[in-house]
């Protein structure tokens, strides 16, 4: 029995009946499909968020001049503040309230009683207080279940304090994970705010779409494409602002870095304002290099080329001695990636160049096409889940609706290998022989712990701690734990650093139960020890 077998064999038949469909090993044969996007079983410790995680705690939360009311109990809000890392730093020009936790905190009268007043109180409050331009409202769970009117309050708001006020029904328990709440964020950004800036277009201008900036990754990609010479118009989202995000219609191209959350976006800014977006990956040395080539060829300027050449050269230049080190000391190592949506396919690269091989890896909350490609998304069965997510429909803004090329140039490019409007997948550099769970749970990450034995487990929060506990060291990639940034040339740099530090660090091998060397009890029984 190979170790896929070993685990799925001790589930009863009804969980091993779903679970099958999620966890399979790669072999190079056919491509092969995996079930992905459901809801997971109850009683299973999946790692999961929740929809309004992934709209609040996710895709809104980083706007930084936003006040983000979170209209419900206080835990969901202070869960949510902080903890994912996503930095952002103010300016004379640019409000920052990301160190504050707006929250209506509602109690059981208002539970009982209706919320909508408090929730006019609380937005009250912070236009006094804050005065900014853009307040935006999620929905907790109780909120659906009571049927509070969060949208027609914004409508309201927004007549009487002249502001944007956007109402997001995130309720936590819409669709199977984040995800959903995902396309709900995606969906109100692009009704309400995007295309509402009128900014004059300028050369050279791309949006940077799924960039949270955790650890400081978006700040380390955006110095690089500056120094290339490209006009960064908005940050989606990390650091990003209303402000900025008003004007992202007057980009030439999107670069999507995190397909998994924010597609949605450049799939409608493609209809409405005819921009190309291409896939991205800044993490790990050989993406980099692929997606900054890709930009500047997309760009088609020798100029812009050469300079691209020039600036990877020194980039390079300046962490390879590091790198070689590190990677010295890390060839030969095996992973384990537990990630998200997208990380686990974008770290792959950086652990190869390392000399670590991937062998375990998983997604939260990742679609078929994330593991499988794009090419799959028609085959896609739309369930009552997906269903329960709305997804608009968006239509030509003829006054600012502009093509960069033509459409015989984009077929051209894509036949020279840029990825446009495409994603290939985690399929596409998975190693032969691989373990992949999908919804991975504590059980499986439990039980393929023992049985593969990776000498580093990059996973979260949940359970970076039985991990450790096992004496397998643990870094988590949601966070980086206290690190960062991890992205560009010299977040490779501090990432092979820190988990070389990690694997080297000689505690996890004295890691040991008490119980398991020396007897816990001593006792004795008639008079004998
Ligand atoms: Fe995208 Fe993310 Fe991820 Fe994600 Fe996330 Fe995250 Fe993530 Mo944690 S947006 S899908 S919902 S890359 S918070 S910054 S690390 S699970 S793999």
């Amino acid at each position: 029995m190979d170790s896929r077998d070993k685990v799925l064999d001790k589930y009863n038949s009804k969980i091993y009946k779903n679970r099958k469909e999620h966890v399979i090993e790669i072999d190079g044969g056919e491509p092969q499909v995996i079930a992905a996007d459901t809801r997971a079983i109850p009683g299973i410790m999946t790692n999961r968020g929740c929809c309004y995680a992934g709209c609040k705690g996710v895709v809104t939360g980083p706007l930084k001049d936003v006040v983000n009311i979170v209209h419900g109990p206080i835990g969901c809000a202070y869960y949510t503040w902080g903890t994912r890392r996503n930095k952002a730093k103010g300016d004379e020009n640019t409000k920052d309230f990301t160190q504050y936790s707006f929250s209506t905190d509602m109690q059981e009268t208002d539970i009982v009683f209706g919320g909508e007043k408090k929730l006019r109180q609380a937005i009250k409050e912070a236009v006094e207080i804050f005065n900014p331009e853009c307040i935006m409202i999620s929905s907790t769970c109780p909120v659906g279940l009571i049927g509070d009117d969060i949208h027609a309050v914004a409508a309201e708001s927004e007549k009487l304090y002249g502001i944007k006020v956007l109402a997001f029904s995130c309720e936590g328990y819409k669709g199977v994970s984040q995800s959903g709440g995902h396309h709900i964020a995606n969906n109100g950004l692009m009704k309400y705010i995007i295309g509402t800036g009128d900014a004059e277009p300028q050369k050279y201008s791309i949006n940077l779409l799924g960039e949270y900036n955790i650890g400081g990754d978006g700040w380390e990609v955006e110095r690089i494409l500056k120094r290339i010479g490209y006009h960064v118009v908005s940050v989606m989202t990390g650091d990003g602002s209303y402000a900025d995000l008003k004007n992202a219609h007057t980009a030439d191209l999107n670069l999507v870095q995190c397909h998994r959350s924010i597609n949605y976006i450049a799939e409608m800014m493609k209809t409405k304002y005819g921009m190309d977006w291409i896939k991205v990956n800044f993490i790990g040395l050989e993406s980099i290099k692929k997606s900054l080539m890709d930009i500047a060829t997309y760009f088609g300027d020798p100029e812009l080329l050469a300079r691209t050449e020039a600036v990877i050269a020194e980039e390079l230049d300046e962490i390879e001695e590091g790198m070689a080190y590190y990677k010295s000391k890390l060839d030969g190592k095996k992973a384990a990636v537990y990630v998200g949506g997208s990380r686990t396919h974008h770290y792959i690269n950086l652990l190869k160049y390392l000399g670590v091989d991937v062998i375990l890896a998983g997604y939260e909350f990742g679609h078929r096409d994330d593991y499988e490609g794009r090419d799959v998304i028609p085959s896609i069965k739309i369930d009552a889940d997906s269903k329960n997510i709305e997804s608009i429909t968006v239509t030509k803004d003829e006054a600012n609706y502009k093509t960069f090329h033509t459409p015989e140039k984009i077929e051209e490019l894509k036949a020279a290998g840029i990825p446009i409007e495409d994603y290939q997948g985690l399929w596409a550099d998975i190693s032969e022989g691989a373990i992949i769970t999908d919804d991975f749970n504590h059980f499986e990450t439990e039980e393929f712990l023992k049985l593969l034995k990776p000498d580093i487990f990059f996973s979260g929060i949940k359970d970076k701690f039985i991990v450790q506990k096992s004496g397998v060291p643990s870094r988590q990639l949601h966070s980086y734990d206290y690190s960062g940034p991890y992205a560009g040339f010299r977040g490779a740099l501090n990432f092979a650093k820190d988990i070389t530090m990690a694997t080297y660090t000689p505690v996890w091998n004295m890691v040991q139960a008490p119980w398991k060397s020396e007897p816990t009890l001593v006792g004795s029984l008639g008079g004998m020890e």
